[in-house]
């Protein structure tokens, strides 16, 4: 070999050894200078989008650990890869945090860790336990259930649990908003499903899952809580748990969990029936679960995502967690009562959990409109149908959270602030919209809203506010990114 050889080797090696080791900052600006950006809107903005929270720092070092690196397809002590004896011992706590952050006896449940978040681990369920074209009930898409439970229009089989099974949805009633249990019970005798869905994406008040549950053994279906949304709520015990009545649960873990993004399936172990001559017929869930998820559905499993749900779930068994799910129901309450007091209509009239629906009709304007303005004022909420909506393409409500802005440490009254707030978006909203013919497109709502100066004028002082006093509360997380 050449000297001049030799040196072209180093320097392969030492201009890789750059790249590997320096900081994102410096190696990758336009990535890094987007990261920050989206900081500074996590920062000066209003997250009161229901399904999202702040991981904490401890989850967020976990995930961006070394564990990235591996793969280690199978489950602990049988994998196909060699080197996992570290994943194994990873895998093997998430586990057991998971059944003791919920309670559950290791007789009794199982949890696999290994779904990539909330729809796979709800897709790898069905696969496990109905036959191509068994039939499903979930709770519909418009009422405030979720896209994986079923969703389908008259014209088109929208998620894949509708293409691949038969889904008959069951609905809320559209003048109180609640769950119209008694329709959901009969459509069930004529159906027949082999898997009802307890879960909600939207939906302010807890199920009713001994009623579930009935209707589920009247058809000899399994019952499966997809508790995405509560579940940091239940293991802070604050409001009513699936396990006691459902079949199988599964879960992100970063809603009210507040871990990072994963999923989690729990299933039973044991005996599922006895029949009146005493003979017991077994659970088979844990290896089908298992099965689906891999070799079924998936590859290697994500291990860093493991490591941070393993310290989420560590964290959710604290005293500070419980107290921290106590303050999101408070909080939620206030900004409910709050908006009521300002004459808007909730949904349900108010809620049991982290997430409210307030509904624009009475108002005269709708969601897609109402978002948009107070996007432009940096308060992040997201547009959704109201019971009884005719088409889900001009949603008339707003659906609100409390649980990440609770992890920033806001109050009752800060979340009344935030009411207010919220009001003077909609205010606007209704100003912009009045400015325009009735039935203008929502794109000549947004024009209007961009280029009037008084429009402008408006949003750039409500938005000053905002960032004024959302500034004020830490941000968890890494200090830099
Ligand atoms: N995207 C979530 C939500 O906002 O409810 C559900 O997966």
């Amino acid at each position: 070999m050449s000297i001049n050889g030799h040196s072209a080797r180093k320097d392969v090696r030492d201009s890789n050894s750059t790249m590997l080791q320096e900081p994102l900052s410096i190696n990758d600006t336009e990535v890094f200078d987007i990261i920050k950006k989206e900081k500074h809107r996590q920062i000066y903005g209003l997250e009161l989008i229901a399904s999202e929270n702040f991981a904490s720092r401890a989850v967020l070092e976990a995930l961006g650990s070394c564990m990235n690196n591996k793969y280690s397809e199978g489950y602990p002590g049988q994998r196909y890869y060699g080197g996992t004896e570290h994943v194994d011992e990873l895998e093997r706590l998430c586990q057991k945090r998971a059944l003791e952050a919920f309670g559950l006896d290791s007789n009794k449940w199982g949890c696999n860790v290994q779904p990539y978040s909330g729809s796979p681990a709800n897709f790898a369920v069905y696969t496990a336990i109905v036959e191509p074209h068994g039939r499903i009930m979930g709770l519909d898409l418009p009422d405030g259930g979720h896209l994986t439970h079923g969703f389908m229009t008259d014209k088109k089989k929208i998620s894949a649990t509708s293409i691949f099974f038969e889904s008959m949805p069951y609905k809320v009633n559209p003048e109180t908003g609640y769950i119209d249990y008694d329709r959901l019970e009969e459509n069930a005798r004529l159906f027949h499903p082999k898997l009802i869905i307890a879960g909600t994406s939207c939906y302010s008040r807890s199920l009713d899952y001994a009623r579930l549950k009935q209707t589920a053994n009247q058809n000899g279906a399994y019952l499966m809580g997809d508790m995405a949304h509560i579940s940091g709520l239940v293991a802070a015990g604050v409001v009513p748990s699936p396990f006691e009545h459902c079949d199988i649960v599964t879960t992100t873990t970063h809603k009210t969990l507040r871990g990072c993004r994963a999923g989690l399936i729990f299933y039973r172990k044991g005996v599922r029936s006895v029949d009146p001559k005493g003979k017991e017929t077994p659970y088979n869930l844990e290896s089908l679960i298992n099965q689906a998820v891999f070799p079924g559905l998936q590859g290697g499993p994500h291990n860093h995502a493991i490591a941070g749900v393993a310290v989420a779930l560590k964290q959710a068994m604290t005293a500070e967690f419980k107290a921290y799910q106590q303050q999101v129901l408070a909080n939620c309450k206030a900004l409910s009562s709050s908006l009521i007091d300002h004459d808007y209509k909730i949904v349900t009239g108010g809620s049991d959990n982290h997430l409210i629906l307030l509904d624009l009709r009475s108002k005269g304007t709708d969601g897609g409109r109402a978002e948009k303005v107070l996007e432009a004022c940096a308060i992040a909420c997201n547009k959704n149908t109201c019971p009884g909506d005719k088409s889900a393409l001009r949603p008339s409500g707003l659906r609100f959270g409390s649980p990440a802005l609770t992890s920033r440490g806001l109050m009752e009254d800060d979340f009344k602030k935030v009411a207010e707030f919220i009001h003077r978006g909609i205010a606007l909203t209704l100003e912009v919209q009045g400015s325009l013919a009735p039935k203008a497109p929502l794109k000549e709502f947004i024009q209007a809203l961009a280029q009037e100066e008084k429009f402008q004028r408006q949003v750039a002082e409500i938005r000053a506010e905002v960032e004024a006093f959302a500034g004020q509360f830490p941000m968890p997380g890494l200090p830099e990114l």
